[in-house]
């Protein structure tokens, strides 16, 4: 569960860790096989769902340019196309309560995942925004949110996500945040941790220039009886947690 009047109030909250090492080292490991998969180039598809790090300007990274054989996968999308056995992670009733609490109600939709990874020393930056309305997959009415789970935890030093607390209630726009705004804090959390983020909050974080990994898996949950108002573009676009434990079901039995 989440502090549901620090969301309210905020425009975010975190939750302790839901998922324990176990977890955390089956998620990590079908993260790093991924990456590794989508660099090598061999599957299309999967690369064609990512943005890689050397797509990205070097003010995301202050700066710093990539050197010629430096790489990594910046945001993977539709991960569990790619490897279902993630599903498991998703629809973890823990979870799925989490998004339940926030959105008011059980009956609830995922829109569409991605890992967004920071990579260490490399990892890119994040623009201020708001996640509703957005180009991508949008439902008509923001009764949507983001969760993220936090495999790493995430620290001011590796690129934590950071908000500009009660900008959910407020018009101000991405580009009048002044760096200094005593209003942003960054959500540091440990390993394991959801973090569950409103959809009109203003929202974005440093670049990771430490050592450290910063690996999240981001879902875009909604509320099932708010149309979307754009294309349903990834596997799971529409599907209910029960769905989704179907689909995993048979790819385990497969
Ligand atoms: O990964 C992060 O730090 C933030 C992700 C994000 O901004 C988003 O999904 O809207």
């Amino acid at each position: 569960m989440i502090n549901l009047s620090a969301y309210e109030h905020d425009g975010f909250a975190i939750s302790g860790p839901i998922f324990d090492e176990d977890d955390l080292t089956v998620m990590r490991g079908a993260v790093d096989s991924l990456h590794q998969r989508a660099l090598s180039g061999n599957e299309p598809d999967l690369s064609d769902a990512c943005v890689f790090e050397r797509a990205q300007p070097a003010r995301k990274r202050n700066g710093r340019e990539l050197a010629a054989d430096q790489d990594a996968v910046f945001i993977l999308g539709d991960p569990t196309r790619f490897d279902p056995g993630l599903l498991k992670f998703i629809i973890d009733t823990r979870l799925t309560g989490i998004v339940a609490q926030a959105l008011g109600t059980a009956d609830i939709v995922l829109h569409f995942a991605n890992i967004t990874s920071k990579a260490p020393k490399i990892g890119s930056g994040i623009s201020w925004h708001r996640d509703f309305p957005n180009k991508y997959i949008c439902p008509a009415e923001p009764e949507m949110l983001r969760i993220m789970i936090c495999l790493d935890g995430m620290q001011t030093d590796n690129g934590a996500t950071a908000f500009v607390t009660g900008s959910h209630k407020s018009s101000i726009s991405a580009n009048e945040v002044p760096a200094n705004d005593p209003c942003i804090l960054t959500a540091q959390c440990a390993p394991g941790a959801i973090v569950a983020i409103h959809p009109l909050v203003l929202h974005g974080g440093t670049p990771n220039a430490s050592a450290l990994q910063r690996r999240n898996l981001v879902l875009q949950w909604g509320v099932a009886e708010c149309p979307l108002m754009t294309e349903a573009r990834e596997s799971v676009t529409g599907m209910t947690p029960a769905e989704m434990a179907a689909q995993l079901s048979s790819h385990q039995t497969a």
